[in-house]
């Protein structure tokens, strides 16, 4: 729904906590917790974990598994989102704003072939077949937060590789100093492309020091499986300590480029989204607080137990160093 505004011609419409949502998913969650017993209880070990049968994709997409990543900072203990939930309550605006869209929508994605365009500032520029992409480093899996602007969060085992991998190989000139990703703007594979409620393609970018930090994932997968459509197959990125919105689904170029590029929701709001996007509790949306999230399969429907937001969501150690010295506020 666009929110019409007399300066600005709309607000975006990406609205804060969806009610309806949490109602049935309480009564399902509520009954699920009742028969396992186990509401609350930290899962022992990895291997536990790991068994949990409800958190498992289904096997109907190719295996793609990943080592443990190696990378500081990479893993969290906390339960993993149950693979239904991460899959049927997604944002993918080319296949329609309600959170159930992409889901019944996204199966018209032809995602093979596949390429991904490298361009720009970089002394090796060329175009990458998505088999040969998927290729060029080592898979690791590595359980993220993915917060959502609009106040949820889900832990989902990601797979994939630094960006810096292809970063490197890529080679960089010096004056390459952001990083913008291209989406796939297909308007007879995604219904929505063609409404005006974003200016497509969809673009994001990250400054050249975020795109190399060994926590920026190009993924390919998630749940030991490659990417579902409607989560951004084949290829997107995973910036764990930014809004989700950050993670461009469905990458075709990535651009290297001098001058701050243009995001898909800085220039449908600017007001509502800057350019660095990075989760931070003390700064509000100007609509709603981002002081607290709802981890999506809590349970608990109206009554849902909020998550205190962690400044960088929880990856403050690791990323904080790149902002010191610079307002936050002013840079949000
Ligand atoms: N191309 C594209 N990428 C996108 C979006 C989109 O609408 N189009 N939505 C973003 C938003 S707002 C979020 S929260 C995440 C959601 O990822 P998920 O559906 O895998 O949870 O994808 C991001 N990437
Ligand atoms: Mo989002």
């Amino acid at each position: 729904m666009l929110i019409h505004s007399r300066d600005k011609g709309f607000i975006h419409p990406h609205s804060s906590e969806i009610t309806p949502r949490s109602v049935y998913e309480g009564r399902r969650d509520m009954l699920k917790l009742l028969a396992s017993g186990v509401a609350g209880a930290a899962m022992a070990s990895w291997a536990a974990r790991d068994a949990l049968a409800q958190a498992a994709a289904p096997g109907k997409l190719p295996a793609l598994k990943g080592a443990k990543s190696a990378v500081p900072g990479a893993q969290t203990m906390e339960k993993l989102t149950d693979y239904k939930d991460a899959t049927s309550y997604n944002n993918f605006y080319e296949f329609g704003t309600d959170k159930a869209d992409p889901a019944r929508n996204a199966g018209t994605l032809k995602t093979r072939p596949w390429t991904v365009e490298v361009e720009g500032l970089v002394k090796k520029p060329g175009k990458y077949d998505i088999e040969d992409l998927i290729k060029l480093s080592a898979q690791e899996e590595r359980i993220y937060r993915l917060r959502c602007v609009e106040g949820w969060s889900m832990v989902i085992p990601w797979v994939g590789y630094s960006l810096a991998e292809l970063i490197k190989r890529v080679e960089p000139q010096g004056n390459a100093k952001y990083v913008e990703f291209v989406t796939l703007a297909d308007p007879k594979t995604m219904p929505f492309v063609g409404s005006r409620v974003l200016d497509w393609p969809y673009t994001e970018g990250l400054r050249m020091d975020e795109a190399m930090h060994p926590l920026t994932l190009l993924t390919f997968g998630m749940y030991g499986e490659v990417l579902p459509n409607q989560n951004g197959a084949p290829v997107r990125v995973v910036v764990p300590w930014k809004y989700g919105f950050k993670s461009g689904k469905s990458i075709v170029k990535i651009r290297f480029v001098e001058k701050e590029p243009g995001t898909a929701w800085n220039k449908a709001a600017a007001q509502e989204y800057g350019f660095y996007s990075n989760v931070n509790p003390n700064v509000d949306h100007p609509r709603w607080s981002q002081a607290t999230e709802r981890r999506i399969g809590d349970g608990g429907g109206l009554f849902a137990k909020r998550h205190k937001t962690q400044m960088f969501n929880g990856y403050e150690p690791q990323v904080g160093q790149l902002y010191a010295g610079m307002d936050l506020k002013k840079f949000y």
